[in-house]
């Protein structure tokens, strides 16, 4: 390992962030990894940094206090909460994007990770096991800044040499963090309520298949990727990697086992559109052939552990969020 690897995560209190930050301190050391974000942590243990990375000055800043060698740019508006202000989520999403490319640029960093999404994807690509090299048409502003944005992290590639990597996630699944704004945020809200023994008001329909991930599968795809040797690297927009499947009465199926009066209610709104505009399943055999990616986890083993940790979290006595995180 490269001892002078100095990593910047920039939205580190977000759901994928907030664990990520975790993992990377252990595998790289406390003091190696800066969280940032715009607002503190409470509690954190580690270096962190308030960052708003709209100011390309503040990420100068810290790029040089720390002398950064790598950076995980994780700050975005997601699918929902992004439609609320399309031009506001336009704004942010991209103009973060291109501080953290030209910083990088400048600075020289020597890798950077950009997360894409399955939101990428509409109905001009087969939803049924999306190849990774289909049509993009994304429905939503977030999907337009994804599907920009892996376009940019090739132009920063193929002009400037910058070793910019990207995963297009699926919806990701942990018991560590809360998801914000998101059209995959219910499967991870259902576990909470059926822990909590409170009825779940389901905002897509019962039979609405998506791709998801498990939050230890999600971390272990974007560090195997980022560790990569460069020339196995084929894609420099974003690579598709698959977890598992499901729809929300599947989940509903695996958590009667252990709260069989576990009450569900369908009340689809706007999400729905979103959803069904998204692949039900992902085919990711570029990202299998080319950095050996595989999932491990199923719908049975990722129920069993979000309702037995989130019920040890609950049972130590708190509904807050904060406490829920790592
Ligand atoms: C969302 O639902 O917006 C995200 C995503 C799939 O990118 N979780």
């Amino acid at each position: 390992m490269n001892t002078n690897t100095v990593i910047l995560v920039i939205g580190a209190n977000g759901q994928l962030g907030s664990v990520l930050t975790t993992s990377l301190q252990e595998k790289y050391g406390v003091d190696q990894v800066i969280a940032s974000d715009l607002r503190k942590r409470e509690g954190f243990n580690g270096v962190f940094e308030v960052v708003d990375a709209t100011d390309i000055n503040r990420i100068h800043e810290v790029v040089t206090q720390y002398k950064v060698t790598q950076i995980y740019h994780l700050a975005a508006i997601l699918s929902a909460k992004g439609e609320e202000n399309p031009l506001q989520t336009w704004d942010i999403n991209m103009k973060t994007l291109f501080n953290v490319l030209e910083v990088s640029r400048l600075h020289e960093i020597e890798k950077v990770f950009f997360p894409s999404s399955i939101a990428v994807f509409g109905e001009g690509a087969n939803l049924d096991n999306t190849p990774n090299n289909s049509y993009l048409d994304p429905s939503t502003v977030y999907g337009i800044s994804k599907a920009a944005g892996e376009n940019w992290a090739q132009y920063y590639y193929t002009k400037y040499g910058l070793d910019v990597r990207s995963i297009r996630y699926p919806g990701v699944i942990g018991y560590q963090s809360m998801p914000g704004g998101g059209t995959t945020d219910y499967a991870v809200d259902i576990f909470h309520k059926a822990v909590l023994k409170e009825e779940f008001n389901c905002f897509l329909k019962e039979d609405t298949m998506l791709p998801m991930i498990f939050m230890e599968d999600a971390i272990r795809a974007t560090i195997e990727l980022m560790e990569a040797p460069k020339e196995d690297i084929s894609l420099r927009t974003s690579y598709n990697i698959a977890g598992i499947s499901f729809s929300p009465a599947q989940v509903v199926e695996e958590i009667r086992k252990l709260y069989p009066e576990f009450k569900v209610n369908y009340a689809p709104d706007f999400r729905q559109e979103i959803a069904a505009s998204w692949p039900k399943s992902i085919d990711d055999t570029v990202a299998r052939n080319d950095w050996g990616w595989k999932a491990n986890f199923d719908l049975k083993g990722i129920a069993e552990i979000m309702m037995a940790k989130l019920k040890e979290k609950y049972k130590n006595g708190s509904k807050n969020l904060e406490t829920l995180l790592l």
